[in-house]
């Protein structure tokens, strides 16, 4: 056992050695993955609340995923675009079915699908609505978060997300989440808006739930002024919050979504911008792609990604975990003075934490959760955000709902 417990900090101190510093992770080396559980390089087990940020919806290590990924490496791995292969378009027929929609575009991370979502919004308003070139402006909100390109960080409020990256890339709007009149007025008084990009629940935000309707009502402004609603589901969809998609609780389709993370289920980089044959025919053979964007390893993952989603019914079983969950935590918030409250749907949920005269009391906590066999990890100073894979069974959520109370019980404030 000693041995291994060297290698933990070995493998910390190389990570820390000649990798950059662009993270500062839970003093945790994870070894192997299985479910809703993942191991450390000694050995111990731990419930994951953090789902790779969402990425692994399905469990850590789909069975059925992982031999269709044992099998597709293989026979063919990639291709390039060059030439068809043999599973994209059985893939492209199988996802735009699945979502509804009539095209896909099919990419590698969210913040390439949403690169690819801009700049897909900005051809269709100059070439089919009519814009006059360079003036399209795409409407955001504050405290977005939808990736880390210079683009992206350009309308990021986020000082860490954006300081010294510039300059920055312009032609957009930021106006206040959860305001559609804010919206509305930004639409009313720009004639060259081509786009809403909007995250239908705000992940990083700490699991900011808009108030109901407030979809609902921002898809409506955009087709009063032809605008394309475009919604960044790469975190919120493929079951997470309890719906296929977030935005099927207000029951709207977006001119353009974009999907990542668990599309793949976490095995493997797949995004994916859907549409319109209408929108999508703006692109034409030479103006725009990507190397691995639709190779045949990412398409046949992609597909048992999906019917795990369907076959397991996990939307319906996050929809119901997380009810108990936010029951169960609204309790506990009631009598605690750490906990002040939860939020979220589905199993995409946030605990705001009251860190008066302990800042770093989030941190603490997910450390102190660490030691009690539960991986989480704060996003912002005060919130702690909990997301376990959608394959756990409410035995195992309601064992994991105690180590949190008990964890936070024993922080005194
Ligand atoms: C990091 C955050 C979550 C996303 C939404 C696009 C992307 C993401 C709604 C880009 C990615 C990841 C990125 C990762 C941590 C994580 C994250 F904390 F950064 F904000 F989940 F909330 N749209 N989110 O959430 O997708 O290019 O990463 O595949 O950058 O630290 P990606």
């Amino acid at each position: 056992m000693e041995n291994i417990k060297r290698l933990a900090s070995e493998l910390m101190e190389l990570e820390n050695k000649y990798g950059a510093h662009n993270y500062h992770p839970l003093p945790v080396v994870l070894d192997r993955g299985e479910g809703v559980f993942v191991w450390d390089v000694d050995g111990k087990r731990y419930y994951d609340f953090l789902s790779a940020y969402s990425a692994v919806n399905q469990g850590h290590c789909h069975p059925k995923i992982i031999s269709t990924m044992i099998e597709q490496a293989q026979k063919l791995t990639l291709t390039s675009r060059a030439f068809y292969n043999s599973r994209l378009g059985l893939y492209e027929e199988f996802v735009t079915s699945y979502f509804n929609y009539e095209k896909v575009l099919p990419m590698n991370t969210g913040a390439e699908a949403v690169e690819t979502a801009i700049k897909l919004c900005r051809k269709w308003a100059y070439e089919k609505k009519g814009l006059p070139d360079n003036s399209a402006q795409i409407v955001v909100c504050e405290n977005n978060f939808h990736g880390r390109t210079t683009t992206i960080v350009s309308f990021s409020v986020d000082q860490d997300a954006y300081t010294h990256y510039g300059p920055f890339t312009p032609g957009f709007i930021v106006i206040p989440y959860n305001d559609d009149a804010a919206l509305e007025k930004v639409l009313n008084e720009n004639p060259t808006i081509a786009g809403f990009l909007v995250e239908p629940i705000q992940g990083e935000a700490g699991a900011y739930v808009p108030d109901d309707g407030y979809l609902k009502k921002c898809y409506d402004l955009c087709q009063l002024h032809d605008v394309l609603f475009i919604a960044d589901e790469v975190q919120t969809g493929i079951a997470r919050t309890g719906k296929l998609l977030a935005c099927d609780y207000e029951e709207v389709h977006p001119d353009i979504l974009i999907l990542g993370k668990a599309l793949s289920g976490g095995v493997y980089p797949v995004s994916a911008v859907l549409s319109s044959n209408e929108i999508m025919a703006v692109f034409q053979p030479g103006q725009h792609g990507s190397t691995f964007g639709g190779n045949p390893m990412a398409a046949a993952v992609a597909i048992s990604a999906l019917e795990v989603i369907r076959d397991e019914k996990l939307a319906e079983k996050a929809f119901a975990l997380g009810k108990t969950f936010r029951k169960e935590m609204t309790a506990f918030c009631e009598t605690s003075k750490v906990a002040s409250f939860i939020r979220g749907k589905g199993l995409l949920n946030a605990l705001v934490i009251n860190n008066e005269g302990h800042k770093n009391l989030a941190w603490d906590i997910c450390l102190k959760l660490l030691e009690n066999g539960l991986l989480a990890k704060p996003t912002h100073t005060n919130i702690i955000r909990f997301a376990p894979p959608l394959v756990i069974t409410e035995k195992q959520l309601l064992e994991c709902i105690e180590i949190i109370k008990t964890t936070i019980n024993g922080f005194i404030i």
